[in-house]
């Protein structure tokens, strides 16, 4: 494992300090973006990320790579097109190629009420200078003729929303940029650094404990998927989030035959073809909750179902692996940042399905919080302290699947 460690090719490996200004809790995009701008934004370099597996092995690792801006709330629309900005030269700023390709997003609607729902986002996502129209079959076929645009599926396509900024990044890369400038920038990375304690003097955060050792901080920032509620717990805050499991798979490479990014929330599925000519896709969370990360032959089943129905030619198409990943799922469908009742002790949590996409913007509010003490704009109607105020962010509808 330390062979391992020294070996990374993108970060340095360093002993465990007594102390940090700040320690940003999780290894994935999110954690290493807040540590990357806590360090390059703010000029802190006595930051420590720790992340209990190897960098990326949570959520980042295991999305299916999707970046768009197209919600339905105002608050999430202007949040995730902040993401879509930093991630349209985040490869130039990482001096990394993360292969960021813009080329369209359409969400299926197979009912009058989905269709209804998709005028909506196309007003608030337009309002907001988002691109994003509500088209009818003819078009849908023209830009995507894989579709099947007939009566012939249980559930024909009555139209979509089409969102041409929407695309595919590689999320490994995202991890892997953040990480190599942190690094270069003086933050630390520690992986296989389990967080196995939190401790609080006074009401204030004052430090962790870990399997190797502990750390005082000024500041801890909890950016975690999957485990935020055991960490809030390790530092007495109660989330309110249940962990589901999401699984994704993905086929043989074949040439390029899927143009845009499809996404249908009526049949639970999405689907993308990734630059070595993969289909990337899933379906929504399952139902209970829990962090097995062991597949089901179920949700292949149904997902080939209903892919074939709408995209006949991938009835040949082979699938090579599947996976899972934990997502965190809040009351609202809407992410949790900010500060807690906890002084020191900031969160980053409730991703659901939708935490990768919002790394960049996450990474660079987050950092600016945790900083200067001060809750951007941009992330304020999103605070822990909204579920008690009745100021929910109801982001249920923009979903790409079951949320
Ligand atoms: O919100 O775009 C999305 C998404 C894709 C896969 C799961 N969620």
């Amino acid at each position: 494992m330390i062979g391992l460690l020294r070996k990374h090719r993108f970060f340095r490996s360093h002993p465990l300090r007594a102390s940090y200004d700040a320690v940003v809790i999780g290894g994935g995009a999110h954690g290493m973006a807040t540590a990357y701008y806590l360090a390059k934004d703010h000029g802190m370099k006595n930051v420590a990320v720790v992340e209990q597996s190897y960098i990326g092995a949570g959520a980042s690792g295991r999305n299916t790579t999707i970046i768009r801006s197209n919600y339905l709330t105002p608050e999430g629309t202007r949040f995730y097109e902040a993401s879509v900005q930093l991630y349209k030269t985040l490869s130039q700023d990482l001096n990394f190629n993360m292969l960021f390709s813009q080329h369209g997003h359409l969400t299926l609607a197979h009912s009058d009420r989905s269709v209804n729902t998709m005028m909506e986002r196309a007003e608030v996502n337009r309002l907001l200078g988002v691109d994003s129209r509500v088209i009818f079959p003819d078009e849908i076929k023209e830009l995507e003729p894989m579709l099947d645009v007939s009566d012939h599926p249980t559930f024909p396509i009555l139209a979509a929303l089409y969102h041409p900024p929407g695309g595919i990044i590689r999320h490994d890369a995202v991890v892997w940029g953040y990480a190599k400038e942190a690094d270069r920038l003086g933050v630390e990375i520690h992986p296989y650094t389990q967080v196995t304690g939190i401790t609080r003097q006074n009401g204030r955060v004052t430090g962790i404990e870990t399997n190797r050792g502990r750390i005082s901080a000024g500041t801890v920032i909890s950016c975690t998927s999957g485990w935020s509620t055991l960490v809030g717990r390790l530092a007495g805050i109660e989330v309110p989030i249940t962990t589901h499991i999401l699984q994704a798979c993905v086929t043989e490479p074949v040439k390029p035959l899927l143009r845009k990014i499809i996404v249908s929330g009526t049949l639970h599925i999405y689907i993308s073809q990734s630059d070595r000519g993969e289909f990337v896709m899933g379906s929504e969370i399952e139902p209970y909750s829990g962090y097995s990360n062991r597949g089901t032959f179920r949700f292949i089943e149904d997902l080939a179902m209903h892919m074939v129905e709408l995209l006949p030619m991938l009835g040949r198409a082979r699938i090579l692996r599947q996976w899972t990943g934990l997502c965190d799922v809040s009351p609202d469908y809407a992410p949790i940042m900010g500060l807690t009742e906890a002084d020191g002790f900031l969160i980053d949590a409730g991703w659901g399905t939708y935490g990768f996409k919002a790394s960049p913007i996450v990474g660079k509010t987050m950092a600016e919080l945790g900083a200067t003490g001060r809750t951007p704009d941009l992330i304020a109607p999103f605070r822990l302290s909204r579920f008690y105020e009745n100021e929910l962010v109801s982001e249920r509808g923009a979903a790409a699947v079951s949320h």
